[in-house]
């Protein structure tokens, strides 16, 4: 009887390594945690750094999701590091939490300079928007941001019943697919070095 889960063993399926980045406190363990393991935390723990793995299939096509749930409190932003070695970033905030919206410009800023693009696939989370009461940043100002950055915006909420949690990963995923990064701009020339009369891009 079939699983519905493809058989890894004869399928060489795509890993795409996610990071979660944004301000403490925004949900972005919540929000992970709901897409992981389809639960709400309501406790805030401050991480230090989690990952999870998983098989999904989106848009038909199955792959591994490798998602890294980052610190967003500064006493363990050192983790920060870890940006080098991964491929592709969502940007949470809180609708209720004004800093954490102005704060999404230097994570944006962060990744593109790590990077060394112009440009890069990523999208931006709006959290929290079952807080309607203690909402200080409007759909239209998180809309704006993203058409500014050039990134697709979601609204979220990690809370049960959770809205968009799976639409948010999975839109991330939509946007890799679409804009392979081979095809994005380098921010900088590419350095060219002389080897045996070739040219070696670096
Ligand atoms: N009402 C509501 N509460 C949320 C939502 N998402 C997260 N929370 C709560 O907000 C608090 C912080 O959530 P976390 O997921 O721990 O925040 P974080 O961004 O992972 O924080 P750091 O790990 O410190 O970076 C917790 O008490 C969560 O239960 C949401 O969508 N709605
Ligand atoms: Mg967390």
């Amino acid at each position: 009887m079939s699983s519905g889960l493809p058989d890894i063993s004869k399928e060489n399926l795509t890993t795409y390594k996610l990071v979660v980045v944004g301000d403490g406190g925004v949900g972005k363990s919540a929000i992970t945690i709901q897409f992981f393991q389809k639960m709400f935390v309501p406790d805030y723990d401050p991480t230090i750094e989690d990952s999870y793995i998983q098989h999904a299939e989106i848009d038909g096509e199955w792959c591994i999701l490798d998602v890294l749930d980052t610190a967003g409190q500064e006493e363990f932003s050192a983790m920060r590091e870890q940006y080098e070695n991964r491929r592709w970033f969502s940007i949470v905030y809180s609708v209720t939490d004004k800093a954490s919206f102005d704060n999404v410009h230097s994570f944006h800023t962060q990744i593109l300079r790590v990077k060394d693009r112009d440009s890069y696939p990523m999208i931006l989370v709006a959290n929290k928007i079952d807080l309607v009461h203690q909402r200080k940043i409007t759909e239209d100002q998180g809309k704006d941001l993203a058409n500014q950055k050039k990134i697709p915006y979601i609204e979220t909420s990690a809370k049960d019943p959770p809205l968009n949690i799976d639409v948010a990963f999975h839109e991330v995923v939509r946007v890799i697919r679409q804009h392979p990064v081979q095809k994005t701009q380098r921010r900088k020339k590419r350095r060219c070095k002389k080897s045996k009369g070739r040219c070696l891009l670096m």
